[in-house]
């Protein structure tokens, strides 16, 4: 028998963020099958592309009864099915999610997207900026694993000045994070040009996914780095600047020079979800300040000796920023309570049954 030879580098795969030191891995965990990526996920169908071009996949049925049906970003081992044509016959282990809880269901964990290094999270500059959002989505993209950065979308819109105050309140609330505007205007880039920054902020092999409230002209950017109009764009709707929800599908997409992005639909609220480490990431200012409270299960609220007030009336501290912090905290507390009652619950009816030892939380895998 000749020996398992290495496999060639797949160019269709490897636009698609396949890279030469996962290769081998990949390719020996399909042990037969077809490796894919998905870029899209429709009506429980995928479109996934492969060594041999694009599929559309069905999920194993069986499979699609457990937590985990498959989102835009993930490796996929396809079987083409006598019966049901291709299929997903497994879903390779992640190595990052975008999660938020799930809107529908107030108490489970929604992936969003697979596989993502890079979260851009846009805030369009012809719409007041709320803290509050940008705080939640960088909860979200710091508890993903992967880096986020913020677009001020449409800076063609605002003169040097307005940008400038948004871009110093954004890089307040996020320090360190990357902070760029742009505009999709041709001609109207106030940095650099928007394909010089996004190849820096996307580099070739990267997979970014751009998250933001619907009509912040992500599908924009994404037509204009790409050239040309693959993604349907929208009017903004009315004088709140709110959008109409243009984009209904998560869609990966490779950027020419670039790496690949993820455009999604807009979401508005966002609930976060099993996030404590990046909550406590993003309100770092807070966190520190807590350290000297007398007390070490300060809430922060009327307790003598509370360093997190002091700042406040200090005016070191935006009591508007403790505010979301402490609503976000008691947020996650209550997810925790009832995820830990729900568990609590499948135990012992578990054990009425005579079944085997009690579950708890799923901690799903970064
Ligand atoms: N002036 C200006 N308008 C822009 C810019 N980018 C997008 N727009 C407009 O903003 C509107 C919304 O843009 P979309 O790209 O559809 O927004 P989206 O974020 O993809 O929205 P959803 O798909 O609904 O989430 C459209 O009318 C765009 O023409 C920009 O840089 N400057
Ligand atoms: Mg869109
Ligand atoms: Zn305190």
């Amino acid at each position: 028998m000749e020996p398992m030879a290495a496999h060639d580098f797949s160019p269709e795969l490897a636009r698609y963020g396949l890279s030469a030191d996962r290769l081998d891995e990949l390719f020996e965990a399909a042990d037969g099958r077809v490796l894919g990526r998905i870029i899209r996920v429709e009506r429980g169908e995928s479109d996934v592309v492969t060594e041999a071009g694009p599929v559309r996949a069905v999920s194993d049925s069986l499979r699609a009864q457990s937590d985990l049906a498959p989102v835009t970003g993930d490796w996929v081992h396809l079987v083409d099915d006598p019966e049901v044509g291709w299929r997903i016959d497994e879903i390779v282990e992640r190595q990052r999610t975008l999660s938020r809880r799930d809107p529908g269901e107030q108490n489970i964990e929604q992936v969003l997207v697979a596989n993502v290094d890079r979260v851009l999270i846009t805030q369009a500059l012809d719409r007041p900026l709320r803290p509050g959002r940008i705080e939640r989505f960088l909860v979200l993209a710091w508890d993903s694993g992967a880096e986020p950065a913020v677009l001020l979308t449409k800076s063609d819109v605002a003169d040097a000045d307005e940008v400038a105050e948004v871009r110093a309140v954004v890089e307040a609330l996020a320090p360190g994070i990357e902070v760029v505007a742009l505009s999709a205007v041709e001609g109207a880039d106030r940095d650099d040009g928007i394909a010089e920054q996004l190849r820096r902020l996307v580099p070739a092999g990267v997979t970014a996914v751009l998250v933001g409230e619907s009509g912040a002209g992500k599908s924009t950017l994404v037509n204009r780095l790409l050239g040309h109009e693959a993604q349907a764009t929208g009017d903004v709707r009315d004088a709140d600047g709110a959008g109409r929800h243009t984009t209904i599908t998560r869609d990966l997409i490779p950027l020419p020079d670039a790496g690949l992005i993820i455009d999604t639909p807009g979401i508005r609220a966002v609930g976060i979800w099993d996030a404590e480490d990046a909550l406590r990431r993003v309100f770092g200012d807070v966190i520190e300040l807590a350290g000297g409270c007398r007390f070490n299960d300060c809430q922060h609220g009327v307790e003598p000796g509370c360093a997190v007030q002091a700042a406040v009336e200090a005016s070191q501290l935006d009591a508007r920023r403790l505010g979301r912090f402490v609503g976000m905290r008691a947020e996650l507390i209550e997810q925790a309570e009832r995820e830990a009652e729900r568990a609590r619950r499948a135990d012992s009816g578990r054990r009425r049954r005579g079944g085997g030892k009690g579950g708890g939380r799923k901690k799903r895998r970064r």
